[in-house]
């Protein structure tokens, strides 16, 4: 087997990295607080440790959503081992994937968040079941792109993805254009994610554009997706959308 794709932890910048981590609210910067009162929400276990950037704290998916995710590709994909969680930022997801399948490969283009990845699936106990992979989507063209698809493709049954949608700011547009999200817009983020698997599901910001979905499922020679508005305590927080005939519910 490949290791090329194997991330390895020196271990040689952890006094770097630990400065880095945000763990009090006073840390955080203003705009961020919020965040922070919602911390038992994003992880039960928060207090016995769990490590997150100042970026990881508006974009890691709160805990019971992120179960809900691994619970609901489980009933839709029984005999499903494996998953992929594309940009893995603080693990939530991983996490939960990690709880109820075989492997997860988690992928994210910044060590740190790799770090804080393993690091809380050790708190949860799961990291035994987490394969982490340090390379940037942005760059998934490239020669060692193809080659990370290829890898991925033998191996992943499901394409989890939550990427990036440009901070907390992304409530500006009144509509949000999937062309903003990064590092590709949606429809090179979805051809990358249909050359590992035909399932498919992508969190996305609760005002996607729902046509520019419709069009793009259909460039893309897909028949349907499948819309869920995803709430938590209540508030609408995003929009999970599936590709792939055993999303059913
Ligand atoms: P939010 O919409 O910024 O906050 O994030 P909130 O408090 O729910 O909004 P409010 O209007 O109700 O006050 C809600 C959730 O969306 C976060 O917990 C993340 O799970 C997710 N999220 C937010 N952002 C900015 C991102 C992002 O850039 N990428 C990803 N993947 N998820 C995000």
């Amino acid at each position: 087997m490949s290791n090329e794709f194997v991330f390895i932890d020196s271990g040689n910048d952890q006094d770097v990295f630990l400065e880095k981590l945000a763990l009090k609210k006073s840390d955080l910067p203003k705009d961020l607080k919020k965040y922070w009162e919602d911390r038992y929400s994003l992880f039960t276990r928060f207090d016995e440790g769990i490590y997150l950037t100042p970026e990881l704290w508006y974009s890691v998916t709160p805990e019971p959503v992120a179960i809900f995710y691994a619970k609901f590709f489980k009933h839709c994909l029984p005999e499903l081992q494996n998953v992929l969680d594309l940009f893995c930022g603080g693990g939530g997801n991983t996490i939960q994937f990690a709880r109820f399948f075989k492997e997860v490969y988690a992928l994210d283009y910044n060590t740190d968040n790799i770090k804080c990845t393993l690091h809380n699936a050790a708190l949860y106990g799961v990291d035994q079941k987490v394969h982490p992979i340090e390379f940037d989507w942005g760059k998934v063209q490239s020669s060692k792109g193809s080659r990370l698809l290829l890898y991925l493709n033998e191996r992943v049954d499901v394409v989890f993805a939550s990427p990036p949608w440009g901070g907390p700011s992304y409530t500006s547009q009144k509509v949000y254009n999937l062309d903003d999200l990064m590092p590709l817009n949606i429809e090179d983020l979805l051809r990358t994610c249909f050359e590992i698997s035909n399932n498919v599901c992508l969190f996305l910001p609760r005002t996607s554009d729902l046509k520019q979905l419709s069009e793009v499922t259909r460039k893309l020679g897909k028949p349907k997706c499948k819309v869920l508005y995803t709430y938590h305590t209540g508030r609408l927080k995003g929009m999970s959308v599936f590709w792939g005939d055993n999303f059913t519910y």
